[in-house]
């Protein structure tokens, strides 16, 4: 099948001169750095992007924080609702425009980048524009003693924190970004957002559309660029909170540099060595397509993925055969072919990665299906099964973030939850198993901010999302989000 037809509107914007969005407009400067976007699929440069300054970061913190103590303080909650659903319905409008952005710039399949990535956006919005007029505190009645026949009362207040600075990989640039700026406007906060310095397109397309639809100027902005520039934004002394989403060594950078600072509060969804396990009575035919698409959508470059699969020892060559020739029947290509399943990694610095650990395959892990890069343009590699025959394994052990399996045999139920807990990490776990009584008692055992029974990597705005252990600290989505984005005011009164 052949390529999808590029839109005009997304040709026109990537020969724009493109950067930092600030204050309802574009900055650019002409003494800036620029990066250049590459296409992973065939190493083509898409577009320059200018690197902020430390002055454009000064600038974009110091809108927010007129637009936090202005404009968007002035906006009434539900009129924050009407536009983050206003919001909303322009993604839906330009939903075609922003998954084509998507593909081009992060590799993603089209049918993953429009049903997936610019869908879910709209879905996260709306939920959070529903927030917008629920966000409350309670009343108490105070014990105090009455000396003169004075009462008291006193009662809470959910107030925003202030200026947010949103820090976003580059897996899912728009959804990430939809997380948290979502969270920031319904509590009333504002956001400064710093896309990855590899995928910046469809977050600096969508902050346009922010300002079409009539948000206020200074309420989201986005500074462009590399590391530096998220270090410059979480050591502003204006910024309140810090919500990122990265590597765990990134996150733990960013937390200590945020307390450091002014103990700036901090958000961090970190990676994992997310587990599934594989109960004895599980049906194999029912389980493939489930894991197939949990383990290997977006080539595996998914926080929550599974990369180790424990499979009772009674089902695991039924397992390595059925998903290895799942595997080695996905259709790898490029991501702007509708048939394409399996698109490049998304950038060079990972490709090189997974083709580093590519080399060290072999060593222990039998190889059932993958294991090699694909051609010689772009950044293809194959959707990889191996087995292991030690838990000390490599593959077991290390985050890859790619699309690589690791299978282990398990014999027992005690052994299963020490092999799921053998982790510093708890981001997401898997139990599959119709036997319904036997997951309950396992769930409290399992060390992991989620866990999934039957499915896996599944987010729903309304259930809490993050990470226990080194995955992370606080929790997105649900109503746990309001604790993350706001201060609690007590208010005590005698009368
Ligand atoms: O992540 P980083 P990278 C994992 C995955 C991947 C590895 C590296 O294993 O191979 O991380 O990817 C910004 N202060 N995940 O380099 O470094 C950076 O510019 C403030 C897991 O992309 O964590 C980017 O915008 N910000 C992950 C963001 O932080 C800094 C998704 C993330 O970058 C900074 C992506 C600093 N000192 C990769 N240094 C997940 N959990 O979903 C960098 N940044």
């Amino acid at each position: 099948m052949s390529e999808v037809a590029l839109l005009d509107s997304v040709i026109t914007f990537l020969a724009k001169p493109l950067g930092s969005f600030i204050d309802g407009r574009p900055a650019l400067d002409e003494q800036a750095g620029v990066s250049e976007i590459i296409n992973p699929a065939n190493e083509q440069v898409i577009a320059r992007v200018q690197d902020a300054t430390a002055v454009q970061v000064d600038a974009a913190v110091a809108a927010a924080s007129r637009a936090f103590k202005g404009s968007w303080a002035q906006t009434s909650p539900y009129l924050r609702g009407v536009l983050l659903n206003k919001l909303a319905d322009a993604i839906e409008q330009h939903g075609e425009e922003l998954a084509q952005l998507e593909a081009l710039n992060s590799g993603k399949a089209i049918n993953v980048a429009r049903g997936l990535e610019v869908a879910q956006s709209v879905v996260f919005l709306r939920y959070f524009a529903g927030w917008t007029t629920k966000i409350n505190g309670e009343s108490i009645t105070p014990s105090l003693p009455s000396m003169a026949g004075e009462q008291y009362t006193a009662f809470t207040r959910r107030e925003p924190v202030g200026v947010v600075a949103g820090i976003v990989p580059w897996n899912f640039p728009l959804l990430i970004a939809v997380w948290k700026l979502g969270s920031a406007l319904a509590t009333g906060c504002t956001i400064v957002l710093k896309p990855s310095e590899f995928s910046p397109l469809s977050l600096l397309r969508l902050v346009e559309l922010a300002t079409e639809v009539g948000i206020p100027d200074g309420a989201i902005n986005v500074v462009t660029g590399a590391g530096k520039v998220g270090q410059w934004l979480t050591e502003h002394g204006e910024v309140r909170k810090v919500s990122f989403t990265g590597s765990v060594p990134t996150g733990i950078a960013v937390g200590a540099a945020a307390m450091k600072s002014k103990l700036t509060r901090v958000t961090l969804e970190l990676g994992g060595k997310n587990p599934a396990a594989l109960l004895a009575d599980v049906n194999i035919d029912d389980v493939v397509p489930g894991l197939v698409m949990t383990a290997f959508t977006h080539q595996g470059q998914i926080c929550a993925s599974p990369e180790r699969i424990y499979v009772h020892r009674s089902r695991i060559d039924e397992l390595e055969q059925k998903l290895g020739a799942a595997l080695a029947g996905l259709k790898i290509g490029s991501p702007l072919d509708e048939s394409v399943q399996f698109g490049p990694l998304a950038n060079k610095a990972h490709y090189q990665k997974i083709a580093n650990y590519f080399e060290r395959m072999g060593d222990g892990q039998v190889v059932v299906t993958g294991g090699r890069t694909v051609g010689d343009k772009g950044y293809f590699v194959e959707p990889t099964l191996l087995r292991a025959s030690s838990p000390d394994d490599l593959f077991l052990t290390e985050e890859t973030f790619g699309p690589i399996v690791c299978l282990l045999a398990f014999d027992s139920d005690e052994e299963l939850i020490e092999l799921l807990n053998d982790t510093p990490y708890g981001l997401g776990a898997s139990l599959w198993t119709n036997d319904l009584s036997k997951a309950l008692r396992m769930i409290p055992r399992i060390e992991s901010g989620t866990v999934w029974v039957n499915m896996h990597t599944f987010l729903d705005p309304a259930v809490p999302f993050g990470g226990s252990k080194s995955s992370g600290i606080g929790r997105e989505f649900g109503s746990a989000f309001i604790e993350a984005f706001t201060e609690l005011k007590s208010v005590m009164i005698r009368y």
